[in-house]
């Protein structure tokens, strides 16, 4: 399985009511979240081998809805699903207000969507992980929630930078267990990924 095949742009919503109100179909949803500008877009482009399903920027805070792509069903290696890409919090330009209504939605979505089966934390490989990232962990821990610890932009590392990581990592089983190193520009580890996902969906 190199990626997933034939998927298109579903729907926007500007929060989980919206997602109930339409009856969206009872699907598994994989949900995407991280900072803006972590390449969250860029990741959902790769995963699908598409250049620009998902809008991507070099201006962060372009994704401010949630929105749904749908992934038709690929027989026999996996049944039809949705992947959500969830707005980018902590784009310094917001105000703290807008940045409150961003969490407020991702929170909210985390907690209720429908189906959700799986959450990707997305984060910038060369950067330290910062209290909304903890407790973005801590909460899919504590409520048993399926999550993947997704560190981007792997090709931007140098060899050393990628072991220190890597030997990080490895003293925390929770951490390790759950991460994956990846690079959509590259293409590192997305068939990796991609099998990790259908293990949560088939
Ligand atoms: N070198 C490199 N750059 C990447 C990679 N993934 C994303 N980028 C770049 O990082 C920037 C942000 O990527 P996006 O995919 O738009 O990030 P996002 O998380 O969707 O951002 P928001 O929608 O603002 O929350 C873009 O300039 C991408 O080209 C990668 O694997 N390697
Ligand atoms: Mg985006």
């Amino acid at each position: 399985m190199q990626f997933f095949s034939n998927v298109k742009f579903y729907k926007s919503f500007s929060n989980i009511n919206q997602i109930y109100e339409i009856k969206v179909p009872p699907i598994p949803a994989i949900a995407i979240t991280g900072r803006s500008n972590s390449g969250k877009s860029s990741l959902i482009n790769a995963l699908c081998n598409q250049k620009n399903l998902a809008l991507t920027s070099s201006t962060p805070g372009k994704t401010r809805t949630i929105n749904y792509f749908y992934v038709p069903t690929n027989k026999p290696y996996y049944k039809e699903f949705f992947l959500v890409d969830l707005p980018g919090y902590g784009f310094a330009k917001l105000s703290k207000k807008e940045n409150q209504q961003l969490h407020y939605i991702i929170d909210e979505y985390l907690a209720n969507a429908p189906n959700l089966k799986l959450i990707l934390l997305i984060m910038d490989a060369r950067r330290e992980l910062e209290n909304e990232e903890y407790s973005i962990i801590n909460y899919c821990i504590d409520h048993g929630k399926n999550l993947l610890l997704i560190r981007s932009k792997w090709d931007k590392l140098k060899q050393s930078e990628k072991n220190k990581l890597l030997n990080e990592w490895k003293k925390n089983p929770l951490i390790s267990e759950r991460t994956i190193p990846v690079s959509s520009l590259k293409k590192i580890n997305i068939d990796t990924l991609i099998e990790k996902i259908l293990t949560f969906i088939n």
